[in-house]
């Protein structure tokens, strides 16, 4: 059975120094391990961003896509092969920006990927710019005279999408994200993790200590129900969208896979994709 270590590769990552993406990959190594899989039943997809780096760093199957694609990659590798467990992943700006309409679109249709997000309210690869999870009044070179726009609230979208598993966590408090990341891999359905992930370098709001100080964390409510959808909008709503835990699971609904009548993933592996240079060039003139 693969160690933790084995799901690690030997690219160095050229994240900052203390930035919270180093935590989100060793979760899931420690997720991966603990529940028994082995590199090779593995993929990692990820897009555009600082965090879209993960998936060049786990050894496991990988692809780094392009930006806010994550998941449309990753529900093709899904329906593809059935058999691999599939993470996507990315940062803030590219599940909650330019890719927020494959996010509602993949949690309504519920494949069974676990998708993890870093969340770290700015977009960092591009050197500091305000997102949709920046809170208003949040100054950068994007918003100099401090944001006016409306924060998104991920979670609430997520359960007004219809979403199966819902859940929030700190990547300082490695413990829960693990077993977190581990409940969404054995879920069968689309997990959504939204993870708090400080960006060290462009937000200085946000930081270690700033979540420290406003988590909630689901532990302090022992009567809390995750099967509860109506609950659990109303606890989003009370906390502010900064609980973490497990805030919503429906172990009910069947994933897409088990749903969708006639799809044979065996006659896909079996189909041949050549295409001759004749066919091709068929195909190029459909489009001129
Ligand atoms: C189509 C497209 N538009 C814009 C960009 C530029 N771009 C690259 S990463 C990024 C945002 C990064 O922020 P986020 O997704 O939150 O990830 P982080 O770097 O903070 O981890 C942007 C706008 C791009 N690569 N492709
Ligand atoms: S710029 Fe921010 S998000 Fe990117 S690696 Fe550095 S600390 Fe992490």
């Amino acid at each position: 059975m693969a160690t933790f270590k084995e799901f690690r590769n030997n690219v160095k990552p050229n994240w900052c120094p203390g930035c919270g993406d180093f935590s989100v990959q060793a979760a899931i190594q420690r997720a991966a391990a603990n529940i028994g899989l082995e590199p090779e039943q593995l993929a990692v997809i990820s897009g555009i961003g600082c965090s879209g780096r993960i998936s060049g760093y786990i050894n496991a199957y990988g692809l780094h896509g392009i930006h806010g694609r994550a998941l449309p990659i990753a529900q093709g590798v899904k329906l593809a092969n059935r058999e691999l467990t599939v993470i996507a992943s990315g940062g803030d700006g590219d599940g909650f920006a330019i890719g927020m309409g494959h996010t509602v679109h993949a949690i309504r249709r519920n494949l069974d990927i676990t998708y993890i997000v870093m969340d770290n309210q700015i977009y960092g690869l591009t050197k500091g710019q305000t997102s949709p999870r920046s809170a208003e009044g949040f100054k950068t070179k994007s918003t100099p005279e401090g944001s006016i726009e409306n924060t998104l609230s991920p979670l609430e979208i997520a359960l007004s999408a219809g979403a199966t598993f819902v859940a929030q966590s700190f990547s300082s408090d490695l413990k829960q994200l693990t077993s977190l990341i581990e409940a969404g891999l054995k879920h069968k359905g689309f997990s959504l993790i939204n993870v708090f992930s400080p960006c060290v370098t462009f937000n200085k709001v946000n930081t270690y200590d700033w979540f420290k100080e406003n988590i909630v964390n689901l532990d302090q409510f022992p009567d809390y129900d995750p099967s509860n959808r109506i609950a659990a909008m109303n606890k989003i709503m009370e906390t502010n969208g900064m609980l973490t835990g497990l805030i919503y699971q429906d172990k009910e609904r069947k994933p897409y896979e088990d749903l969708v009548v006639g799809f044979k993933p065996e006659a896909l592996a079996k189909q041949d994709l050549t295409l001759s240079r004749e066919d091709f060039d068929k195909l190029l003139a459909e489009f001129k």
